[in-house]
């Protein structure tokens, strides 16, 4: 009797919870190289060929532990582009009596799954992914006794479910949370370690060759390999972090540097989100590294407050949250993205950067997207969901259940604060005091108004104006100090800065309607 175990693009793990008990002499393992998912979102070509090729050289692993692996390749003639599809193709190709699969990391794809029994006609065993420190029921019976959902509280449960960083049953050094700690300015002359670089092997250059050739109107670079596409690698890429940049990951957590795109982080999120790296593991071994003297707890709590703390904060809330939190636009905006957001082609320096970073390497830390691409996107009033879709789009650790959240809840205040205590809107001070981008620029982050004002100045106090009459803005505590600031500007004043925000709005619409035009 055949069982027929499907192991999806992100369930790259040898101990997936599909494998648990199965027997290699019954199982046949089909993985699935499908166009619907190279199609769903636009992907960053480098994101396409880092998911093809980490599924690829999985697959060789698990021929090597014992598994039989069907695997279809894109390029398949009979390849059907579907999940779907391919299930019932190889269902009927290996006579499976059983199917028994790791559940999906979206809503679109659970939905297949769940359609799977019906269609076939074979039982379907769709198994919680172990691959989390709190089960979908953990976080349901955490989020169910709150009356705010304030993610400080779910970490410390969180510490006290894994034991990490405790000292008996009170935190280590008598404190949860260090971020006050954490938030060194970056600054020119720092020295940074050197991250480990990954060169293409055999598998990779066919795959990113098959990328070329079949998505050439996909935009992102191929060149400079750099991203880990096995196990081993990937685990050489968290040992360069544990030994290199975990002492200094807290402090220059939130700094940002023209030229260094990893500072002290790890880049190792599309490596969890994958499957190679398993995020329990990294961190016992951040834990062992301060226990060994080798980090300052600053750091260590930082990065395990991210990883059981935000990471699986986010999860909870968007299988709790259901497939409309997609649609959820508090502040109603429906600006479209800029064009700039694919090109980099804008004075704004800051911006420029992060955006030509973002599509030469697919990758950029968490204060560049929420701070400057977000930031700014929640400032002109860009739609939540078209924003949603680019961040979908660039990065190769996106998948639905990581990426809405933290763009249509954190980032874009989408959820009228379900997620985030307030929305995260600075001026250009925020971004001169945490990066070097200002000192290349063209505008002046100390002005407000005239043309050489830094625009996220005019805009940031805009955006408050704007929503001052929806009560988890205008009404909210943490911001109040921000709006006694604004009432207290003279009147001419205000309406000056509302005229520049006014003008800079215009010149976006403008070129909005531009672009419209010459590609209609
Ligand atoms: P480091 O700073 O070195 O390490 C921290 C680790 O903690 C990360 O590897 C990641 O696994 C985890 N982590 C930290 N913050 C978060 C968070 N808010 N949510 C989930 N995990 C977190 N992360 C994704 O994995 N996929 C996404 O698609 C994604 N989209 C984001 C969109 C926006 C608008 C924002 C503000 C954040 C997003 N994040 C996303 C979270 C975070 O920015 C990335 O995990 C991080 O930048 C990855 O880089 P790193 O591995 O070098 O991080
Ligand atoms: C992201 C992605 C891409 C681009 N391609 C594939 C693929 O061809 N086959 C596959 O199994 N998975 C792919 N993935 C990852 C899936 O989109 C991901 O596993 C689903 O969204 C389920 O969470
Ligand atoms: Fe960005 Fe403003 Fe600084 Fe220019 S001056 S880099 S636009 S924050």
């Amino acid at each position: 009797m055949t069982t027929l175990i499907p192991i999806l693009g992100d369930q790259l793990s040898p101990d997936i919870s599909s494998l648990r008990g199965a027997d290699p002499a019954g199982c046949v393992l089909l993985m699935m190289e499908v166009a619907a998912e190279a199609r769903y979102v636009r992907h960053h070509r480098r994101k396409l060929a880092y998911v093809l090729s980490a599924m690829r050289h999985h697959a060789l692993a698990l021929r090597r532990a014992g598994w039989t692996v069907d695997y279809v390749r894109l390029d398949d003639p009979d390849n059907t582009g579907s999940f779907t599809g391919e299930v019932e193709r190889a269902a009927k190709r290996h006579k499976a009596k059983r199917i028994v699969v790791t559940e999906a990391g979206e809503w679109r794809v659970k939905e297949m799954l769940d359609g799977w029994g019906a269609l076939l006609g074979v039982p379907v065993e769709v198994r919680e992914d172990g691959r989390f420190v709190a089960s979908h029921e953990d976080f349901r019976r955490w989020a169910d006794t709150r009356p705010d959902l304030v993610m400080e509280f779910f970490y410390r449960d969180q510490r006290r479910r894994t034991g990490l960083l405790m000292d008996g049953d009170e935190p280590e050094g008598g404190r949860w949370n260090y971020d006050r700690e954490n938030r060194r300015p970056g600054r020119r002359d720092l020295f940074t370690p050197r991250p480990p670089r990954f060169p293409a092997d055999r598998v990779t250059r066919d795959v990113i060759e098959l990328v070329r050739e079949r998505f050439p109107d996909l935009q992102g670079s191929l060149n400079d390999w750099d991203l880990a596409v096995t196990r081993a690698d990937a685990e050489r890429a968290r040992d360069w972090f544990l030994d290199h940049a975990l002492a200094g990951f807290g402090a220059y957590q939130d700094a940002m540097v023209t030229g260094e795109p990893l500072l002290w982080h790890g880049r190792l999120s599309g490596y969890i989100n994958s499957g190679l790296l398993d995020p329990l593991e990294l961190c016992r071994q951040v834990e062992a590294r301060y226990r060994a003297g080798c980090a300052p707890l600053n750091s260590a709590e930082g990065f395990i407050r991210q990883i059981i703390g935000w990471r699986e904060y986010m999860r909870g809330t968007y299988w709790r949250a259901g497939p409309v939190y997609i649609e959820q636009n508090y502040l109603r905006a429906e600006r479209p993205l800029p064009a700039f957001y694919w090109t980099g082609a804008t004075h704004m320096n800051c911006l420029a950067q992060t955006v030509q970073q973002t599509w030469a390497l697919s990758y950029a830390h968490h204060i560049q997207r929420l701070m400057i691409l977000g930031n700014f996107a929640m400032l002109i009033g860009a739609d939540p969901k078209t924003v949603h879709a680019w961040y979908m789009e660039v990065y190769f650790d996106a998948y639905e259940w990581v990426t809405l959240p933290n763009v249509v809840g954190m980032s874009q205040y989408g959820d009228g604060g379900l997620l985030g205590s307030k929305p995260y809107a600075a001026s250009g001070a925020y971004i001169d005091r945490m990066s070097d981008y200002c000192q290349g620029c063209r505008y002046d982050p100390a002005e407000r108004v005239g043309d050489r004002a830094c625009p996220f100045n005019a805009l940031y106090w805009d955006f408050l104006d704007r929503h001052r009459t929806k009560e988890a803005v205008g009404g909210n505590p943490r911001l109040a100090p921000a709006y006694l600031n604004w009432d207290r500007k003279q009147a001419s004043e205000r309406e000056v800065i509302r005229a520049r925000a006014a003008t800079l709005l215009a010149r976006l619409d403008g070129a909005a309607e531009a672009d419209k035009a010459s590609t209609a």
